[in-house]
């Protein structure tokens, strides 16, 4: 079996692939370990252009070896900052109003792209099989083509593939499917996100699509699949007990006085609901004046991409919500949504979601959502909380034992947190039951070694085969 190479966006540094990260490092972690090979990526580092064409910086954990390689600022500026962040993630999550386009951020895109694939050239071996993670890195199998590499590539999108008359708002749109159809596999995160790609294909690229799921486009073929991400969740489940008697979470109890607990937990993100998930809360303190006292929002919002003009924004929205509405229903000793713009240990939010009452997950867009997955997996089978979900994270289409909520619908997602609090402990053990069994029968290692299963079956190409697979 040939060693297996990763390339994302950022790579975990070795310490924190060894726990306090996401489940989502460690799982990729876990696959390396196994295989051998390489991780390579963005240190997070902005250095000068000495600096980063000195790299890779090399850093050995046995049998894995994490490249990491640092970005001027025009690079950062360009490809991370701009096309990435300000073009592809604003339109893939169906925000066209506040996406930008400019010609040149995208030139820098596929240049820091060309740059990167040609920067881990160096690293391949012949039997590596690479797997190339989000929409940062849409054209990096293309660049690695050009430079001869034939082992097997695949590409895994995390966030949704919008619909094709969506997708049609970034100019370059067919040179973006043209390049994602120079990987051998194609995973998304759900059916709906693999449809839309077919759809591009079939309506705009004179493409076909098999019904055994071959996809040929630009004289190309390739595979597409489902791979929904997950979580472990029995570790979860052990981590969330086993923290629950700590200080913080002693302290939160003692705070809240009895009160019940609606817990919130997003990167600072326009794509999450924030502002829609607040004036739901506001809406119950309106219409229902019992809870008013009685319950409080904890919203943990870390603040990311802060140096994009979109994320100010939302950040600066959130902050008037939250202190509207506290203004409004605060008492001396109560104050309604607690609203936290940090970043908490791990083990400190699953211990927290154990404790809550209900995981209120709203995103207007979202390609799975692990947030909805970490809140079902911590709570306490004897007396779990609810989850309330949005329609459109990725995850409601498995977590059927969820309340779900469109998070355009004020009242319905009231109602739904009206209906969650005075839910009975027998019905909240079915719904935990029901969702456990989807975290248990799709768990992160199932998405990891489904993915890599299928990539390693894709017929080996022939050197001088630029192309998709015969
Ligand atoms: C993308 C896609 C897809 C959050 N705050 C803190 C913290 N987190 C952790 C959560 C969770 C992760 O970050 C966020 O994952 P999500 O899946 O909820 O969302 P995105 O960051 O947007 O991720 C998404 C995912 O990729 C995987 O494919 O599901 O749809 O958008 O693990 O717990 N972790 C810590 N402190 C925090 O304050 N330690």
């Amino acid at each position: 079996m040939g060693r297996l190479i990763v390339v994302s966006n950022r790579v975990a540094t070795p310490t924190e692939t060894k726990g306090s990260a996401g489940g989502l490092a460690v799982g990729v972690f876990g696959a390396l370990k196994d295989a051998g090979g390489v991780w390579f990526g963005w240190s997070g580092d902005v250095v000068s252009e000495t600096v980063a064409n000195a790299g890779p910086m090399l850093e050995q954990d046995g049998a894995v070896t994490f490249a990491t390689v640092g970005l001027t600022r025009k690079d950062y500026d360009q490809y991370y900052r701009g096309f990435s962040n300000a073009t592809l993630w604003p339109v893939f999550h169906y925000r066209n109003d506040i996406a930008r386009y400019e010609r040149d951020e995208y030139a820098g895109y596929r240049r820091v792209n060309a740059w990167l694939a040609h920067k881990l050239v160096k690293l391949l071996e012949p039997d590596d099989i690479i797997w190339i993670h989000d929409y940062h890195l849409i054209p990096f199998a293309e660049a690695l083509r050009s430079e001869g590499v034939t082992n097997r590539i695949g590409f895994f999108l995390h966030i949704p593939f919008p619909a094709p008359q969506i997708l049609l708002n970034i100019p370059p749109h067919e040179e973006l499917v043209k390049s994602l159809s120079c990987y051998d596999l194609l995973g998304f995160q759900t059916a709906t996100d693999q449809q839309a790609f077919h759809d591009y294909v079939t309506r705009h690229a004179r493409g076909t699509v098999s019904a055994d799921g071959i996809v040929e486009a630009f004289g190309r073929k390739l595979r597409t699949g489902v791979y929904r991400i997950g979580v472990f969740p029995d570790e979860i489940a052990e981590q969330a007990k086993r923290y629950e008697s700590r200080q913080h979470v002693l302290e939160l109890k003692q705070s809240l006085e009895g009160r019940k607990l609606i817990m919130s937990v997003d990167r600072l993100d326009y794509s999450k609901g924030l502002v829609e998930r607040f004036r739901a809360f506001e809406l119950l303190l309106e219409r229902a004046p019992e809870w008013r006292g009685n319950v409080t929002l904890v919203q943990i919002a870390p603040p990311t991409r802060s140096d994009v003009a979109t994320y100010q924004k939302i950040r600066q929205d959130l902050e008037y919500e939250a202190g509207r509405i506290n203004g409004r229903y605060s008492g001396l000793d109560y104050t309604p949504i607690r609203y936290l713009n940090q970043q908490y240990d791990r083990w400190k939010l699953m211990s927290l979601f154990r404790e809550s009452q209900i995981g209120f997950v709203t995103p207007l867009h979202d390609g799975m959502n692990l947030v909805a997955k970490e809140y079902v997996a911590a709570q306490n089978p004897d007396d779990p909380g609810v989850l309330v979900l949005s329609i459109f994270a990725g995850a409601a289409a498995e977590l059927s034992g969820a309340v779900l909520v469109n998070p355009h619908d004020a009242i319905g997602m009231c109602e739904a947190l009206q209906r969650a609090l005075q839910m009975p402990l027998d019905a909240r053990q079915r719904r935990h039951e029901i969702n456990m069994a989807a975290l248990r029968e799709n768990d992160l290692g199932v998405w990891r070694d489904s993915f890599l299963r299928d990539l390693r079956s894709v017929p080996v190409r022939r050197s001088g085969e630029g192309g998709g697979h015969q």
